[in-house]
């Protein structure tokens, strides 16, 4: 066994990828507090991205900044994407959520299975793979420097491929 096993490999399809986003509250202190407890769900230590400061997408006017983030993981044995969904959103109450009456209204943590594995899911609580995930600088900027040779299911091309041609001009600002 080499090192290198001890984390996963960010082209490997088994990953389960998760967005962060929190815009209420000290983001950038409950994204580090919550990629703390999402090492629960792992087999093998999280891969963790940056903090990323980006531009609010489709929210309500006046909506205040995001921090963003991405992990990857390694789910646990006899984990599925309903199991683990419902374990982010336990945590995303745990942080502060409360149910959504206002769309993309401000929240202090956000936590979105972006895939798991080849999992393909269309139910009304979750799609899989993630509908916009690859049209996204939020979610790419971070998941390329985690996973760039990974290839979201449905697309052709790697994590730095997309990102390197997306064509929105989101601002996206490591921190
Ligand atoms: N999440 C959304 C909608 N818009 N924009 C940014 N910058 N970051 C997000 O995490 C985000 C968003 C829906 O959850
Ligand atoms: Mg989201
Ligand atoms: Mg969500």
């Amino acid at each position: 066994m080499n090192s290198d096993s001890k984390v996963p490999d960010s082209a490997s399809p088994n990953l389960a990828v998760i967005a962060l986003g929190s815009n209420l509250g000290d983001s950038g202190q409950l994204l580090h507090a919550a990629m703390d407890r999402l090492q629960a769900f792992s087999e093998k230590p999280l891969r963790c991205s940056s903090l990323w400061q980006t531009a609010p997408v489709d929210c309500p006017p006046g909506s205040p900044a995001f921090v963003n983030a991405v992990v990857a993981l390694v789910p646990r044995e006899g984990e599925t994407p309903e199991s683990l969904l419902a374990e982010l959103q336990m945590l995303e109450k745990e942080f502060g959520r409360s149910p959504k009456l206002v769309f993309n209204a401000p929240r202090p943590l956000d936590l979105d299975i972006i895939a798991f594995g080849n999992e393909v899911r269309a139910t009304p609580s979750l799609t899989l793979p993630h509908p916009r995930a690859h049209l996204r600088r939020f979610v790419l900027a971070p998941l390329a420097e985690v996973a760039p040779d990974f290839v979201l299911l449905g697309q052709t091309q790697t994590v730095a491929e997309l990102l390197a041609v997306l064509p929105s001009e989101e601002s996206a600002r490591r921190l």
